[in-house]
């Protein structure tokens, strides 16, 4: 695959994806939305990829929001497209079948909170905003912003997000449930790595139902959301890595995941 707007890298199980148009600090234009809906179907059946990491390219920005320049002479419908397309482009992000780590490593504002929202766990450098300021440009946050973020962090807090535009800091987003660690400037990478590393050594099928489990779990009424967790967990016997994992607990050795 050949893309201009993103780059990727594989070390072992584990994929590391970086937006890539610091000129702009990574704002999503068009080009972008498709290249990240493009990789993320094309990975979506790689066994060989068993958790991601999406970070963006510099130091200052993750993503800093949607092509601002690009929306400016929009048609009505032409707006409503290419808050279509980049809500495409997430949810394929949101459905991998295994753990997206988004490493915050500076701006993450407008669609680039949006894209953070649609990763399953959120690492932040210190040094980074998240906020969604769609209202100070006379719009709001349509890359699944109004819809994500009150689930994360409940509807008052999401409201005080989206009416203030503000940007908060990376501890603040901590304390209210968005970010799950944060760490140095330095420490970003090799932290989000090496949780991606410990969830790539884990059962991936087990992951991708647990992922599947909570993610549908969460708009279904509980008794609904536990039946459809008693089913993925019996859908997990008829694999070959529940078996080594028992096994291997039973042996008193280290398991061998194999993806089947
Ligand atoms: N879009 C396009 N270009 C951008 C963006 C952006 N979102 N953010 C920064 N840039 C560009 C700047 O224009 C500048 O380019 P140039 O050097 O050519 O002038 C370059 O990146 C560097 O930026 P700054 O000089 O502004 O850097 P500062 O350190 O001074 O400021 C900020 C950094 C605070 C991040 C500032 O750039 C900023 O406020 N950016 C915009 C943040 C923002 O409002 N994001 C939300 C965008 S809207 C959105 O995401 C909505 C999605 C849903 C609606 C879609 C419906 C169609």
């Amino acid at each position: 695959m050949k893309f201009e707007t993103i780059e990727y890298k594989q070390e072992g199980h584990v994929g590391v994806l970086t937006i890539q148009r610091p000129q702009a600090l990574n704002a999503l234009n068009a080009q972008v939305l498709e290249e990240l809906s493009t990789f993320a179907n094309a990975i979506s059946n790689n066994k060989e990829i068993r958790a991601l990491v999406i970070t963006g390219s510099g130091e200052k920005a993750f993503v800093a929001g949607a092509d601002i320049k690009a929306m400016a002479d929009m048609t009505p419908k032409e707006a409503e497209d290419f808050s279509t397309t980049a809500q495409t482009a997430f949810n394929s992000i949101e459905s991998l079948p295994f753990a997206v780590i988004a490493a915050v490593n500076g701006f993450a504002l407008g669609g680039g909170c949006e894209l953070a929202l649609a990763c399953d766990i959120i690492i932040a450098s210190e040094k980074s905003k998240f906020g969604l300021p769609e209202v100070t440009l006379g719009l709001l946050p349509s890359f699944g912003g109004t819809q994500r973020l009150s689930r994360a962090v409940g509807l008052f807090k999401a409201r005080e997000m989206v009416f203030s535009g503000e940007f908060y800091c990376a501890y603040d987003c901590m304390n209210m449930g968005l970010v799950n660690k944060v760490t140095t400037p330095d420490q970003l990478l090799p932290e989000a790595k090496k949780l991606a590393q410990t969830i790539a050594s884990r059962a991936p099928i087990a992951i991708a139902k647990a992922k599947q489990s909570i993610n549908t779990g969460f708009e279904l009424h509980i008794n609904d959301g536990l039946k459809r967790e008693a089913e993925l967990f019996g859908e997990l016997f008829s694999t070959q890595d529940q078996k080594e994992g028992i096994a291997a607990f039973i042996e008193k050795r280290q398991p061998s995941f194999i993806g089947s």
